[in-house]
């Protein structure tokens, strides 16, 4: 049968957590308080408006609704700075050769990304024209664990949602998966991944072996 990839951006294309962890971090100091890597974690694969309500309640702040507009707004311009300096040297390893197997075996493939800056993250690191389809935070109005970006996903490869094989870095991104009826793969700490249904510690792993096994 046709299977088809869906793949999450951050952590799992690129590493950009380590551009919104100083973002947000600037953020939180601005308003007064510390924001530390293990804060950051509760973030991945969390839409930009959610991110900052997280982010308010560990410092305890309260604001206006205009307020929060204006610090979305400046997160993300600093965000941008750095992705405005990407280059393909920050795709993660491993991926290159993935999407190169896929192609010479007309595998299709997806993004299926909680970010709305995914578009231009990919041009950035030059793969903006592999996708089939691109899905992404201007498309979705609920945000993972919510399965609709990877069931969009799914439609616009053509391809059932059992057929679909999903590569996530993020606990809220497995559960979308899994509750899309999808395969798996989580990237990381098998502790935090482990309702994923095969886990990788990261993206090296995707060996041919890996890839034959989850096809058949
Ligand atoms: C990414 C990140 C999240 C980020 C979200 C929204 O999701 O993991 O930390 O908050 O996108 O990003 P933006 O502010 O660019 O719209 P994913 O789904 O690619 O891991
Ligand atoms: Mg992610």
């Amino acid at each position: 049968k046709e299977k088809a990839f869906i793949f999450d951006l951050d952590g799992v294309i690129v590493d950009t957590a380590k551009y919104h962890f100083l973002a947000w971090r600037n953020l939180a100091n601005s308003l007064g308080f510390e924001f530390t890597e293990a804060h950051n974690e509760l973030l991945k694969g969390v839409s930009r408006v959610e991110s900052l309500e997280i982010l308010l309640k560990i410092g305890n702040v309260e604001l206006t609704d205009d307020e929060k507009q204006t610090l979305l707004v400046k997160k993300n311009t600093e965000y941008l700075q750095y992705v405005n300096k990407m280059t393909a040297d920050e795709i993660l390893p491993g991926i290159n050769e993935l999407l190169n197997f896929l192609d010479q075996n007309t595998i299709k493939y997806a993004l299926g990304s909680a970010s709305k800056n995914a578009p231009l993250i990919l041009e950035k690191v030059g793969l903006l024209n592999r996708f089939t389809a691109i899905v992404d935070g201007n498309d979705v109005s609920k945000a993972k664990p919510d399965p609709e970006v990877f069931l969009i996903g799914a439609q616009k490869l053509n391809t059932k949602p059992e057929d679909c094989i999903v590569v996530e870095d993020a606990i809220a991104g497995v559960e979308a998966a899994n509750a899309a009826n999808m395969l798996s793969i989580g990237i990381g700490d098998a502790e935090v991944l482990k309702e994923a249904d095969y886990i990788l510690s990261n993206t090296t792993g995707f060996t041919k072996d890996f890839i034959q096994k989850i096809l058949n």
